[in-house]
């Protein structure tokens, strides 16, 4: 069991060290090379969603909680500006 445990937090691990590889600008939320209102506006407009929900867009659920909230909101707008 403790294997298991070890192998699922080292996978765990593998995946958040690996994932900036794969998005080299996670929070530009419409790939545009920019953060800027655009994508805040994108995670406004899902504010308030989970999955199965109307407005549900998982690109703009930043942080993968499965619910867009003000973290998701708060963390592209702490990158508003920067460019990738
Ligand atoms: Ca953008």
């Amino acid at each position: 069991m403790k294997k298991i445990l070890f192998a699922l937090l080292a996978l765990a691990s593998l995946v958040v060290l690996v994932f900036p590889v794969f998005s080299s600008c996670p929070y530009d939320v419409n790939d545009d090379g920019t953060i800027d209102m655009r994508d805040v506006g994108i995670v406004g407009q899902a504010f308030g969603s989970y999955p199965g929900h109307s407005r549900w867009n998982p690109l703009a659920d930043i942080d993968n909680s499965t619910k867009v909230d003000m973290v998701d909101v708060g963390t592209v707008a702490r990158h508003f500006g920067e460019t990738c």
